[in-house]
């Protein structure tokens, strides 16, 4: 897949996207990111992005053109461009399920937004998705970016190694996680569950299936309904 990313601040990528999984998808060919600085879209001698919000107000508003231009310079016209994600916190709340379907596509276009957000046209004419991470204000889309390339990416075809992942997530989507442990089966007085170490498979399958409703419905009631409705 090839990830084109607009920001203000390049350098927001540069550790996540050379760590761990992202940095082996990358140099294993899976993944190809480009990472843009808007501010070379900027037109005019001080390379200005942002200005005063029409109507007033406090902070400053990314501008249109650099956008534009920065999406004309990468892909010919705007009808050419990837399919496009604005990062903010007004945004289609990021589950796995739009995850799955943003690993689907060939490429995919991030904007990233910084102070007050992003001038209305550019959500307007070059969004396909608006995607929030989250119910709390980031100060800009770069660690929304993150975030969203890194779900995407661990679904990528050979990037996982793809073991149990595929019989394992329809469980994982629709509750919450059971319990792990490794060893030592002691540490501090704290044990391990006798359950995991008797050997019985379907007691520990049983055991894990209970902890994880039993998990969700205490901490998640929202997950336990859908669950419920079987419609996860
Ligand atoms: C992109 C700028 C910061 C945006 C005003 C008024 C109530 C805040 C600050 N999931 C998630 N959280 N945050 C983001 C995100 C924040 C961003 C940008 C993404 C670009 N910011 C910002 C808007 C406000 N707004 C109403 C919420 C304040 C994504």
């Amino acid at each position: 897949m090839r990830v084109d990313v607009l920001t203000l601040f390049p350098e927001f990528f540069t550790g996540p996207l050379q760590a761990s999984l992202l940095g082996r998808a990358r140099g294993g060919g899976l993944l190809d990111v480009a990472v843009h600085d808007l501010r070379d879209w900027a037109t005019d001698r001080h390379r200005t992005v942002d200005d005063v919000p029409f109507g007033g107000g406090a902070g400053m508003v990314l501008k249109v053109e650099p956008f534009f231009a920065a999406v004309e310079a990468l892909f010919g016209t705007v009808e050419a461009r990837p399919r496009t994600v604005v990062l903010t916190p007004r945004g289609q709340p990021l589950r796995q399920e739009l995850v799955r379907t943003l690993s689907t596509q060939p490429a995919l276009l991030l904007l990233c937004g910084r102070y007050e957000g992003i001038d209305e046209r550019v959500h307007t004419a070059l969004a396909h998705d608006e995607i929030s991470i989250g119910d709390y204000v980031l100060a800009g889309g770069e660690v929304a970016a993150c975030v969203v390339i890194e779900a995407v990416t661990r679904l990528l075809p050979g990037v996982m190694g793809n073991e149990d992942s595929a019989s394992d997530e329809s469980f994982s989507r629709a509750l919450l996680e059971y319990p792990q442990y490794t060893r030592p089966a002691e540490f501090r007085g704290m044990r391990v569950p006798e359950v995991l170490r008797s050997g019985d498979h379907q007691k520990v399958a049983d055991w894990r299936h209970a902890q994880a409703l039993a998990r969700t419905r205490a901490f998640r009631p929202d997950l336990y309904e859908r669950w419920q409705s079987g419609d996860a």
